[in-house]
């Protein structure tokens, strides 16, 4: 066995990270490594999300895929990331659900017309809604346009957040568009000013549900920033658009930590880490929590770009 002197091996013998790389390196269904050239050298150079040793899986087939739902679920978990490139054809994207309820996660409906899958894909024509507000009973999402999708959460509008979200990238864009990144919580924190964090703990905000996402009630009420009580993390709840301006009336502090957070995110410097193409790619499912970190797309460039998407909770707070 040749040795390695990376840092965090440990002097002679096998620390306990350094087995467990070795041991995750020889599983052959375990992916490792990536690539992360940029696409276009116009730009200046991307920074590229990196996936953790062991967020990264093959499944050759559904049943060698689903066999490995508790190593995907400890990634997601412990990452908040998990990626599984899938060697089958799944049109209808069967894999994607039954991997999450055999994970023992609850998929959410999308809304009171929709069901637990949705296309993430240019759809001129919108959805059906139930909501008073929309057109003749119809609503456009953001997914179904396609322009940028800023910095947010997934179903920051709702009652309780879904925690979790997961594509079935059936055609990313061939065209260069539709670049997807993620912004870790952590980052975004450490981004922000001590006394806008403490702010953003500790004030809940009004949120409007979009005519789309309407399932019964026209608004919601949470914090944007929270932190996890077992672990820590910060956990986030976001999306620009869905909060009232003034954000919270009355409540300069909140107005201010609201202004500063939207100011971050609106830079353009404000880049995240953008998902590697060879994870980001034809027939690969990728899992995220969804409060670790926000995401974003570039504006989409070929029509037909489809992701089919998911939302889930953790069972027992279905
Ligand atoms: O199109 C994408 O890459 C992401 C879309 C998205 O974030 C969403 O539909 O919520
Ligand atoms: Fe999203």
């Amino acid at each position: 066995m040749t040795m390695d002197h990376s840092p965090g091996a440990s002097e002679g013998g096998l620390g306990e990270a350094e087995f467990f790389r070795k041991m995750v390196q020889s599983f052959p269904n375990i992916l490792h490594k990536h690539n992360t050239k940029t696409l276009d050298q116009e730009q200046p150079p991307d920074q590229y999300f990196e996936f953790p040793l062991g967020a990264r899986f093959s499944a050759p087939t559904r049943d060698v895929g689903l066999s490995m739902r508790d190593m995907v679920s400890c990634s997601l978990h412990q990452h908040g990331v998990a990626a599984i490139e899938l060697g089958f054809e799944d049109e209808k994207s069967q894999f994607l659900l039954e991997l999450v309820k055999q994970m023992n996660f609850e998929p959410d409906s999308h809304s009171s017309t929709q069901g637990a899958l949705w296309d993430v894909t240019p759809k001129p024509e919108g959805i059906e809604s139930t909501s008073a507000s929309a057109t003749q009973g119809r609503a456009h999402s953001k997914s179904h346009g396609v322009g940028e999708f800023a910095w947010h959460t997934d179903g920051a509008f709702e009652t309780r957040p879904q925690r979790f979200f997961g594509f079935h990238i059936i055609r990313p864009d061939r065209l260069g568009g539709g670049v997807f990144r993620l912004l870790p919580a952590q980052d975004l924190a450490a981004s922000l000013s001590p006394s806008t964090v403490e702010t953003l703990l500790r004030t809940e905000f009004d949120v409007r549900v979009p005519d789309e996402f309407y399932k019964g009630v026209a608004t919601n009420r949470g914090k944007l920033l929270d932190t996890d009580p077992v672990t820590g993390n910060y956990l986030l709840r976001f999306r620009a658009d869905i909060l009232p301006d003034p954000p919270k009336p009355g409540d300069e502090a909140a107005n201010k930590a609201v202004a500063e957070l939207k100011g971050l995110l609106d830079d353009t410097a404000t880049k995240g880490l953008r998902l590697p193409e060879d994870v980001f790619k034809e027939n690969v499912v990728l899992l995220m929590d969804n409060a670790r970190f926000l995401h974003m797309r570039t504006p989409i460039h070929d029509q037909r770009r489809l992701l089919r998407r998911i939302r889930f909770h953790p069972k027992e707070e279905a």
